[in-house]
Parts: C-alpha cells; sequence; structure tokens
C-alpha cells in the first residue's frame, strides 16, 4: 500500500449503543490528521450522558445471558472478530496512521497485534475456569470458581487506539462481562472499527457499548450507578482521580498510568545493541508510549561513545507523513502535545540542560502539522524537570554516573515505576538489577517498551493502580471467586 491508495475522505462517525450504530447526541466532534490538521479523517456526534445511560442499562440487561453462555461460544466470538481484524490490518493500519500520527507499519502492526490479542483471549476463554482443593472434612471437596465482575466501564488512551482497547475488551469479554468503552478523543474512528469487527463476529446485542466523547463523557460512565468495575490507561492524574472515586462507591479499578521509563547502559554494554534499542524505545511512535525510553543513565566509561552513537543516529531519523515510506517518526497527537513537549524542553534548558541533537525540536518546514524532532539533552541533576516529568514525546533525558551501583540507584529514583531497560553483558549484574530496580516491567538488553497477551503488564509506584493487566491478571482482575464447599447428602 502506498499513500496515494489511502482515500482522503472523510469517514461519518458513530457510536454502537445497545447493538445499533448512532449518530450520539452529544456536540460536534471532529477526527483531524495531525499530519495535515486542515484534513478530517472522520466527523460526526459525540454521545451524550443520556446516551451512556442507555449503553450502560442495555449492558446490564445483556449480562445475564452473555454470561451464561458457554466461554466456549464468548470465545468463538473474539476469534472470529480477530480474524476479521487481522483482514483489515493493512486498510485499518493505514487509517491508524492518518487519525493518530504513528508510521504506517507501526499502524499495521499495532492492527495485527490487536488481532492476536482478541485471538489469544479467545482461546483463553477455554482453559482451566477454577480449581479444586481437598476439604478437612469428610465427603466433602471445595472448588473455586470465577464469575465476571458484571458490567465494566473501559477507558482507552489515544496513542493505542486499537490495540489497548483490545487488551482491555478482549479479557473482559472472554470471562463475562458485559462492557461500556469510551475511547480517547482523537481516535473514534479506529475504535469504531474494533466495534464493527465484534459486531460483525456476532456479538449480541448490548454485550459492547461504544460511547464516542470526551472527558465529561468518561466521567459519567465510570460514575455510573450501574458500572461494577473500572479499567483505565492514561495520565496518573486522571487514573488517580478515577481510582479516588471509584474507592468511595466500592468499584474496584485498574489504572495503567503514566512513565519515565530508564536504559541504563553499562561499561560492559553491547554498545551498537544499546544504540538502535534505545533509539526505538525513546523515538518509535514518536516517544507516544507510556513504555517509551524517555530517561538514560549511562556509565562514564562509554558516555562518550554511546551519546555520540546516539546523537548521531538520532540526527538520522526522518520525521514526516506517517503515511510516507521511510518516515520514522509521524506527528504527535495534536498541537497542544507539541506545545507542552516545547515547553518542557524550555523548562530543561532554563534548568542548565545541554542538547546534544543538532535538529531545531520544531521546524516552520513542517507546515502546520504537529512535528518534532527527536531531541537528546544531557540533564545537570536527578531533581531536573525533564529527568522527573513525563513529555510523552521523542525527547529522551542523559545522565552520566560513575558506576553501575550508582547508575541503579538514579534509575530507580523518581515517581514512576513502569519499566526499565538494562544494557550489560555480565549474567551476576543482569540479576542484581532485577532487585535494585521497581518496575512492572524490566527488559535486559532490549528496548522498554512492548507487551505479551500472556504475561502481566503494568507499573509499580505512579504507574498504576491497582492490579496488572493481560494473562492471568486480566483473570483476576475481570472475575471475582466463589469458594464453594460441595458435600453430598448421604
Ligand atoms: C507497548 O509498549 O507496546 O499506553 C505497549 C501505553 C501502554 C502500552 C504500551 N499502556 O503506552
Amino acid at each position: 500500500m502506498t499513500a496515494s491508495m489511502i482515500s482522503s475522505s472523510a469517514v461519518d462517525l458513530a457510536s454502537f449503543i445497545a447493538g445499533e450504530w448512532r449518530e450520539g447526541t452529544g456536540h460536534d466532534i471532529v477526527s483531524e490528521n495531525p499530519a495535515r490538521p486542515s484534513e478530517t479523517v472522520a466527523r460526526g456526534r459525540a454521545a451524550s450522558v443520556a446516551d451512556v445511560d442507555t449503553a450502560v442499562a442495555a449492558a446490564r440487561r445483556a449480562g445475564r445471558d452473555w454470561s451464561a453462555m458457554p466461554a466456549h461460544e464468548r470465545g468463538a466470538v473474539l476469534r472470529r472478530a480477530s480474524r476479521l481484524v487481522a483482514d483489515r490490518a493493512e486498510e485499518w493500519g493505514a487509517e491508524l496512521a492518518r487519525e493518530e500520527g504513528k508510521t504506517l507499519p507501526e499502524g499495521i502492526g499495532e492492527v495485527r497485534r490487536a488481532a492476536q490479542i482478541l485471538d489469544y483471549y479467545g482461546a483463553d476463554a477455554d482453559r482451566e475456569s477454577g480449581s479444586l482443593y481437598s476439604s478437612p472434612r469428610r465427603g466433602e471437596r471445595i472448588m473455586v470458581t470465577r464469575r465476571p465482575l458484571g458490567t465494566v466501564a473501559l477507558i482507552t488512551p489515544f496513542n493505542f487506539p486499537i490495540a489497548i482497547p483490545a487488551w482491555k475488551i478482549a479479557p473482559a469479554l472472554a470471562y463475562g462481562n458485559t462492557v461500556v468503552w469510551k475511547p480517547a478523543h482523537p481516535v473514534p474512528l479506529l475504535a469504531m472499527r474494533l466495534a464493527q469487527a465484534l459486531d460483525e463476529a456476532g456479538l449480541p446485542a448490548g454485550v459492547l457499548s461504544l460511547v464516542l466523547g470526551e472527558g465529561e463523557i468518561g466521567q459519567a460512565l465510570v460514575e455510573h450507578a450501574g458500572i461494577d468495575g473500572v479499567s483505565f490507561t492514561g495520565s496518573t492524574r486522571v487514573g488517580r482521580a478515577i481510582a479516588t472515586s471509584c474507592a468511595g462507591r466500592g468499584v474496584p479499578v485498574q489504572a495503567e498510568l503514566g512513565g519515565k521509563n530508564a536504559a541504563v547502559v553499562l561499561a560492559d554494554a553491547d554498545l551498537e545493541l544499546a544504540t538502535g534499542q534505545i533509539l526505538a524505545g525513546a523515538f518509535n511512535s514518536s516517544g507516544q508510549k507510556c513504555t517509551a525510553t524517555s530517561r538514560l543513565v549511562v556509565v562514564d566509561a562509554v558516555a562518550d561513545d554511546l551519546l555520540a552513537l546516539l546523537t548521531a543516529r538520532a540526527d538520522e531519523l526522518v520525521v514526516g507523513d506517517p503515511l510516507a515510506e521511510g518516515t520514522r517518526l509521524g506527528p504527535v497527537v495534536s498541537g497542544y502535545a507539541r506545545g507542552a513537549i516545547a515547553s518542557g524542553v524550555d523548562t530543561a534548558l532554563a534548568e542548565g540542560a545541554r542538547v546534544l541533537t543538532s535538529r531545531p525540536l520544531i521546524d516552520d518546514a513542517d507546515g502546520d502539522g504537529h512535528f518534532v524532532r527527536p531531541a537528546i539533552l544531557e540533564v545537570q541533576g536527578a531533581d531536573d524537570f525533564l529527568w522527573r516529568e513525563e513529555l510523552f514525546g521523542p525527547v529522551l533525558a542523559a545522565h552520566r554516573v560513575g558506576s553501575a551501583d550508582e547508575a541503579f540507584d538514579l534509575a530507580d529514583a523518581g515517581p514512576f515505576g513502569l519499566s526499565a531497560a538494562v544494557f550489560t553483558t555480565d549474567l551476576g549484574t543482569a540479576l542484581e538489577s532485577i532487585d535494585r530496580l521497581d518496575v512492572g516491567m524490566l527488559h535486559v538488553n532490549s528496548e522498554t517498551a512492548g507487551a505479551d497477551p500472556h504475561v502481566p503488564f503494568g507499573g509499580s509506584k505512579g504507574s498504576a493502580f491497582g492490579p496488572r493487566e493481560q494473562g492471568q491478571a486480566a483473570r483476576d482482575f475481570y472475575t471475582s471467586t466463589t469458594t464453594v464447599y460441595l458435600r453430598g447428602t448421604a
């Protein structure tokens, strides 16, 4: 597929409520191409609070039949949806690139990943669903079974417009819940695509509703009395507000929040390998991943060599239209995001940070697209703004240290604990890093980003609230257990 084959006409947006595609009854919404903001990708109307009520009521009504359906049949719907998504990976991947701004290969890769997640949970519905214990009493067995939470509210971010929704929706549905989903407002089209696939795959009416809209719709949803659980991915500020509100009503919450993920490069590291992995971690998707590498801790012995390699290659990365061949960084999602990244870099400069890369962060030659050039800055201290705050853009802060011991301390300090990468060729040092770094994901000799559907995903400290996502952790969140004491009458 080439850029010229991709349709530039605007798609009509609709919400999917109680099994019907309908225009919301809220205000007008427009999805723009961040590479050319004057180009409309999709338009329509947001859902209203009344639409949220309708969706939650329908989800509650649908819950009894859906949870009673054999898990195998629920899984079959997910597996059919997986095939439909995979079949459209090229088409929807291009729409994703146009709506969100990541490059075409990244967009297609993300749609394929969503298909893989649907497939995984489609099959997981058939695996064991409880456990059996012996009893201290004669003639009795103790069985632990699972039941769904009920109707769950899912709030998803802009940066993975189809993969993150899939990794919340698929387990929620597989384990028998019904779902009302509010995607991030910049990416309504990709949300529609995923809901379409699930609808076409035969999901019964009301089991999944999609309500398009902004923060007030998300708030109405998570505060709705008919919601039995909430899963959220987004900022630490919003996630904590949701957790506070839900705690007051006894509603369980799973929240994936910010990150300020460090790559630690030690004296014995393979520098060529580290350079490629750090560039990928810091600059893929223009740094807009909660798992992106935004801090580099490098020991003095290799600092000059590593920083020279990184800056030379960062300066060569092609920034431009995400649909054009060869582009490595598309735009960031909005003008607001671009302004916030630029102002974060200004703050860093005022605090004495030194820019190592040679291109300007923002270049007027880019036209009105929200482009940001990859930047590497060396900071002065661990209290610096750029060392602590998540910018969610292609900006890497670097800090030199004298030893591996100092490197682990510095990487571990700070408010977040999502992911980290350690580059070393020594097994003992790799093992030590597991104990030294309080993070949810630790990559030894690979970039900080990435996730697989069968293993836990999430962070510690300010990076998460509540249980992990994915794999067994998702089952634990989306179900509660019933301990059954099973005895005959004899
Ligand atoms: C990845 O690293 O591939 O919002 C996934 C995010 C994370 C997902 C990252 N929840 O960026």
